[in-house]
């Protein structure tokens, strides 16, 4: 059987010019039953284990929606945690079918890493943490400070641009493991916190004993669209992870939630309609059951629902909707047509 596999997977690579990593991932997903999926190695709001031991977050609803959608259960993700520094490695080497871990989209990296991106779960923007004791109001005060961060982030760069931008001197602590560098800061080694705005939230509120002590400073100084990446060369796949996006953001805008989604089967209005699959043939467009927005929904809920209670204002973070509403309400999440 393993010599098969072997012998299968080199007649793979000597058919397509392609490693493994690149074939067929529903194809794998489905014979594996189950979606493998990078995150962080604990990220409250994002991806993190609750109480119970289970991965929860924005990021991991975006696992759970794609193992809906291809599985038919959203219960059927293996996670893979992941530093900042292994993400793009594991996913190349095949190692998840997905990463889902608050990753930036640039132009970098969705070219010369093999990886693509699907979809943008998260308009953010970096910031600073930093203890009220140091008596900062602005971050035009920050000359001098020692700076942490997280080794592998799109973070280490802006913040050079910035300072050199700005004339700001500043000593970097460059640290690789997530919960190290919250040590390095909560214990005084540097003045100062840089990450996205949602994570220095999280931070705060998660990891900091008094959260109370340290304030965010009010500038936001780089634009951090984070989202889904997937391998380059798999568009059957890309498009999978892209629609169970689209479905959870469609079916905010329509209104269909994980509370009436079985009531909506009976909607008259045809965008719901096909959502739900009762018509047209978004799923086998897909490769998909029909029925594949209709079990996101169902297990997961709609963009709105997994927002307010992974990072907004049912969880801990309290983070407002923002750019991440709907363009109807003043934000940027567009929902594209499902039809
Ligand atoms: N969005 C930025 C930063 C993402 C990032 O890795 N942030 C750190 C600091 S909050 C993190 O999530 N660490 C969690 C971990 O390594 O488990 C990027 O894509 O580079």
């Amino acid at each position: 059987m393993r010599g098969f596999k072997i012998a299968a997977g080199i007649a793979v690579l000597l058919a397509t010019g392609l490693p493994l990593a690149h074939a067929d991932t529903l194809s794998v997903v489905q014979q594996r039953d189950a979606v493998r999926c990078g995150v962080t190695t604990g990220f409250a709001g994002f991806s993190a284990p609750d109480t119970k031991g289970e991965w929860r977050g924005l990021d991991v609803d975006m696992c759970r929606a794609v193992a809906a959608a291809v599985l038919g259960d959203a219960s059927k993700v293996k996670i893979v945690s992941l530093n900042a520094q292994q993400r793009f490695t594991a996913l190349q080497s095949g190692e998840i079918d997905l990463l889902a871990r608050n990753t930036t989209v640039t132009q970098s990296r969705d070219t010369a890493l093999g990886a693509i991106h699907a979809a943008i779960n998260f308009y953010d923007g970096q910031g600073f943490l930093v203890s009220k004791s140091l008596g900062i109001r602005t971050a035009r005060e920050l000359n001098g400070a020692t700076v942490c961060m997280q080794t592998g982030t799109s973070n280490e760069q802006n913040m050079a641009d910035w300072a050199r931008a700005n004339g700001v001197q500043y000593k970097p602590v460059v640290i690789e493991q997530f919960n190290e560098v919250v040590n390095a800061f909560a214990a005084g080694r540097c003045d100062v916190f840089t990450t996205d705005a949602s994570g220095l939230a999280s931070i705060r509120i998660s990891k900091l004993t008094n959260p109370g002590d340290y304030v965010i400073l009010p500038e936001i100084i780089s634009k951090e669209p984070l989202g889904p990446f997937v391998r380059q060369g798999d568009d059957a796949w890309l498009n999978i992870v892209k629609w169970s996006f689209q479905a959870m953001t469609g079916a905010e805008e329509l209104g269909v939630t994980s509370a009436n989604v079985d009531e909506q089967l009976k909607s008259p209005n045809p965008n719901v309609r096909r959502l739900l699959g009762v018509t047209g043939s978004a799923g086998k467009n897909l490769g998909l059951d029909a029925k594949w927005a209709y079990h996101i929904i169902a297990q997961v809920g709609n963009y709105g629902e997994s927002f307010d209670r992974n990072v907004g204002m049912d969880s801990p973070l309290q983070i407002h909707r923002g750019l991440n509403a709907l363009w109807k309400n003043g934000g940027l999440i567009y929902p594209l047509p499902i039809s």
